[in-house]
């Protein structure tokens, strides 16, 4: 059976619903904008000495959370504290950042390969803590690479991302990472089905040979992220996540959109189905057929890179094969919930009990209970099966619907004390709402179009609560304009009583999609102040100045170089010469915290290196024209920090001019 013959529909008259729902959507964005833009309340904030009191941290003092906001097209993960919004750190992850040297020195480098070669960018969604109990834990932060699929871990005492991952067969990594309760795995969804393995096949052969993908990556063992196994399932979209806990762990839950398996004009074509499906995945049964050998060993190309803290360098492995389980043969491993309207965000409450699915082209959300699921799944209650995945009986998993009264829902977060909190792209609005009742409690608008939001620990078995990040999508006239773009907009609220009250806005970086936010003291009593230099197990490190050192190999010149407050050792060099490849090898001898030094070379095609205490790096430097160079340390490091220079001599590519090496040599 066929979707179009499972739901039975008349094509016309969906067709016209949806242009009659995306006219509606328009007129309504445009309304709430004019609204807005010319309103008198425009703040939206409650009165301002008492918000500005709420997220005022004195100088000096620390914030309550760290948050961590996806950089969406930026590639990136930038951290803030709240409640001031104040921007701590920027982590690169999939970006090259000239700022750090990430993706330019010779060490990191390795981070950005693929099975492509060397990307030096992705569109980052997702931050998921990692989690111990259904509790963010502190140790690290996933997050996805959306456009060539990957998922990178952050080592949350260092703030370094140390580990990339990418995943095979997949089209486009959306619903990912969305960890299960003990960092066993994190998973990915592919949001465009491709051809599983790919090839070369007419578009139009979208149902036949287009197929999605979901996979598990071994998450819980730095070093060792991997595709532990990938289910093969039918060419819908996989558009986001979540996994189960408590009574529900053991489960993850995918939305799907695009059930209709179209591949033009997705926008009409993808919402004739009055409903898709949340993919329900029993990851426990799964592993149960994979140690029964029940996989099928296919070919795969995929990249893990992994940045070693010791040694101080990445290194990349390619991988060759993926284990694929396939639904048909292995059964009680997967099971579609149906659930109205292209739902995206799929959210799980503290419990463990319900699934809320919210479909973005409807007013209401769909809530299924794990409970009634069980039961469904125990009695056969199915509708059809596609694919050998059975469709369980809506009525039989529904258990609620929350009647917002706002438009385009999208994504649901959770305060621990029973309430939901759902965003609303097209009304631009949260809605907070009563769990088990269904009843909506209170709304607040977001200035403009909200696409995610967050609460501490919202999407855990134990929220924080106390805070709701909206995270917008469109700023306009919130700050001082600064052209034509501005950065996308954060709005903080305060939801500690029964109405949900604006403290403050802020800007962001890049489009942050989804965050993550924790207790400050959880992640900041193991931050790292330096690298301990005797654990430098840098190939080319030297542990004191005397060790400084110039060597020729051929045309290729290693200078073994040492920085302390304030000088780099040698500071002199002679006899490089045109065609050579120079490396500066670069070992920061400090040992105190907040002490690194940078190195910049006049002309070097190449971003800076930015050293941190204790730590080796490498910045490779091809002269091109004879003449004198001088080089300098770019982080202002004491109060001799413009004394921290040298110079090196580059002469013709035949000269003669021997290798030598000074400091302090008159
Ligand atoms: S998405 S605005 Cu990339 Cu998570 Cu929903
Ligand atoms: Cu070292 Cu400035």
């Amino acid at each position: 059976m066929n979707i179009s013959e499972l739901f039975n529909l008349n094509l016309y008259n969906n067709t016209m619903k949806t242009y009659l729902n995306l006219i509606g959507a328009a007129i309504l964005i445009t309304l709430w904008g004019c609204g807005n833009n010319g309103g008198s309340d425009k703040k939206g904030a409650m009165s301002n000495a008492k918000a500005a009191e709420k997220v005022y941290v004195a100088p000096g003092e620390y914030d309550e959370f760290y948050a961590f906001m996806s950089g969406g097209f930026s590639g990136q993960l930038s951290v803030y504290g709240l409640p001031s919004g104040r921007l701590l750190k920027v982590i690169p992850v999939f970006s090259q950042d000239a700022e750090k040297g990430y993706g330019y020195n010779e060490e990191t480098i390795p981070m950005l390969n693929t099975s492509y070669g060397f990307v030096p960018w992705d569109d980052a969604h997702h931050p998921e803590l990692s989690q111990t109990d259904g509790v963010p834990d502190g140790r690290w932060i996933f997050i996805n690479g959306n456009n060539t699929p990957r998922i990178a871990r952050i080592d949350l005492t260092t703030f370094e991302t140390t580990e990339i991952v990418e995943i095979p067969n997949s089209g486009g990594n959306h619903s990912s990472p969305f960890i299960t309760e003990n960092s066993e795995y994190v998973v990915a969804g592919t949001r465009f089905s491709v051809p599983f393995p790919q090839k070369d096949v007419a578009i139009s052969s979208y149902k036949e040979n287009f197929k999605g993908s979901i996979s598990y990556i071994r998450a819980d063992e730095p070093g060792k992220m991997d595709v532990a196994f990938q289910i093969l399932v039918p060419g819908f979209d996989y558009d986001l996540a979540h996994s189960g806990k408590g009574k529900s762990h053991g489960w993850t839950f995918f939305t799907t959109y695009n059930s209709e398996e179209s591949y033009t004009l997705k926008e009409v074509n993808a919402s004739q189905n009055d409903k898709d499906f949340i993919a329900a995945v029993n990851w426990k049964k799964a592993e149960e057929y994979l140690a029964q050998g029940k996989a099928k060993e296919m070919p795969a190309d995929y990249m893990h890179n992994y940045y070693d803290e010791e040694t101080h360098m990445a290194t990349s492995t390619k991988k060759k094969s993926v284990k694929v389980l396939i639904p048909s043969e292995c059964p009680g491993m997967i099971y579609y919930l149906p659930t109205p309207k292209s739902p995206h965000g799929v959210d799980v409450d503290p419990t463990g009990e319900y699934i809320v699915g919210n479909g973005k082209l409807s007013a209401d959300l769909t809530v299924h209970s794990f409970d009634k699921m069980i039961k469904a799944i125990e009695n056969e209650a199915f509708d059809t099966e596609i694919d050998g995945i059975p469709v369980l009986k809506f009525e039989d998993v529904v258990i609620g619907t929350v009647q917002s009264g706002g438009l385009g829902p999208l994504h649901t977060e959770f305060d621990g004390k029973g309430n939901a909190y759902t965003t609303f792209f097209i009304s631009s609005e949260v809605v907070k709402w009563k769990l088990g009742t269904w009843e909506v409690i209170d709304r607040a608008p977001c200035y403009y179009s909200v696409g995610h939001l967050m609460i501490p620990g919202g999407d855990s078995r134990k929220p924080w609560g106390k805070y709701l990040v909206a995270l917008n999508k469109i700023t306009k006239d919130r700050y001082l304009p600064t052209g034509p773009e501005m950065n996308h907009s954060a709005q903080l609220y305060d939801i500690s009583g029964e109405k949900m009250e604006l403290l403050l806005d802020f800007p962001t970086i890049g489009e942050p999609h989804y965050a993550q936010a924790i207790a400050a003291d959880v992640v900041m009593k193991n931050s790292k102040k330096i690298y301990p230099i005797e654990h430098n197990k840098h190939p080319h490190a030297i542990k004191k100045e005397s060790e400084a050192k110039v060597v020729r190999e051929g045309n290729v010149v290693r200078i073994y170089m040492t920085s302390i407050r304030s000088h780099f050792n040698p500071d002199n060099i002679e006899g490089i010469k045109v065609g050579d490849k120079v490396y500066f090898h670069l070992t920061n001898l400090e040992q105190d915290w907040d002490t690194p030094h940078g190195l910049s070379v006049m002309g070097a095609r190449n971003a800076e290196l930015l050293v941190m205490p204790g730590q080796t790096e490498t910045l490779l430097w091809e002269p091109q024209r004879p003449g004198i160079y001088p080089f300098y340390c770019t982080d202002f490091c004491s109060a001799l920090h413009q004394e921290m220079q040298g110079y090196i001599r580059v002469s013709e590519a035949g000269a003669n001019v021997p290798i030598k090496w000074s400091l302090g040599e008159d």
